[in-house]
């Protein structure tokens, strides 16, 4: 997608497809996992936003997926008309910031310590094939937890992916922090390879909604469809929410070229 292009797109109340848009996941749908978009992708989606609304709703902070779909000279927020870092917590339309909201203003200081010690403790306590650094990661709008840390390579994450699907090291720790936490109003999703996510529960995806609907406030358009594509569309999953609720029309993708193969034949590009 050209930088130029970003310029020519009709304003929302001018798109063929007015009370449409179309929200993407990021990892494994617009981009293979945690690495960066393709041309071919950038052009569809410069072509279908020519015809409806378009935007992307990730678990990672916008930095994140600055990297994988935006590039040095063209800021990501310029490629998308909604864009919805951290699930919707930090929002941009049109390229402006919408209002935005925080996990340790919701939680509190004290309950937060009480969860990173236990986690930290949870996986000291751990015996993998390999540990490496950044066990939590505090986000604006979540905590996210990696038994083998965030500094882990693209090989290591590999190996840990494989040697969680066998021995479930995320999924007993969620049940742990389940049990231990049970008054917190919390939901765990294991959304990628080597973490899960921690946030208050109802904002996941769905979060995200309410700046869609909202834009009936703004321009007056009323978005009567919207579809989402995700590929962690399984219950369990961090697109579950979304791609089940009532207000979207889900499409479970196994990756962007599946992606790619339905925009082509939902929209006729
Ligand atoms: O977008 C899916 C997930 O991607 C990353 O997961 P991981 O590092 O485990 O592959 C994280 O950014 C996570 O928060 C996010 O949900």
């Amino acid at each position: 997608m050209a930088a130029e292009a970003a310029s020519v797109y009709p304003s929302l109340e001018n798109r063929p497809v007015k009370g449409t848009i179309c929200l993407f996941d990021v990892d494994g749908t617009l981009t293979p996992a945690r690495r960066t978009v393709s041309p071919e992708m950038l052009s569809l989606l410069s072509q279908l936003r020519h015809k409806c609304a378009i935007g992307f709703v990730g678990g990672s902070d916008l930095a994140k997926q600055q990297e994988q779909l935006g590039t040095a000279s063209i800021p990501v927020t310029s490629l998308f008309d909604f864009c919805f870092a951290e699930n919707g917590l930090t929002a941009y339309r049109m390229g402006k910031p919408l209002s935005s909201n925080s996990f340790i203003q919701w939680l509190g200081e004290e309950k937060y310590q009480n969860l990173v010690d236990f986690c930290l403790k949870y996986i000291a306590n751990l015996k993998l094939p390999k540990k490496r650094g950044t066990f939590v990661e505090f986000r604006n709008g979540m905590v996210n937890i990696s038994p083998i840390g965030r500094n882990a390579s693209v090989e290591e994450r590999n190996e840990f992916e494989a040697y969680d699907k066998v021995h479930n090291i995320r999924r007993d720790m969620v049940e742990a922090l389940k049990k231990e936490f049970p008054d917190y109003g919390l939901t765990y999703s294991i959304g990628g390879q080597i973490s899960f996510d921690v946030f208050p529960t109802g904002w996941d995806k769905t979060y995200c909604l309410q700046h869609v609907e909202n834009e009936k406030n703004i321009s007056g358009i009323e978005y009567k469809t919207i579809h989402f594509f995700g590929d962690k569309s399984f219950p369990g999953g961090n697109d579950y929410e979304i791609f089940s609720d009532p207000r979207t029309v889900g499409h479970a993708v196994n990756g962007p070229e599946d992606t790619m193969k339905l925009l082509k034949e939902i929209f006729q590009l």
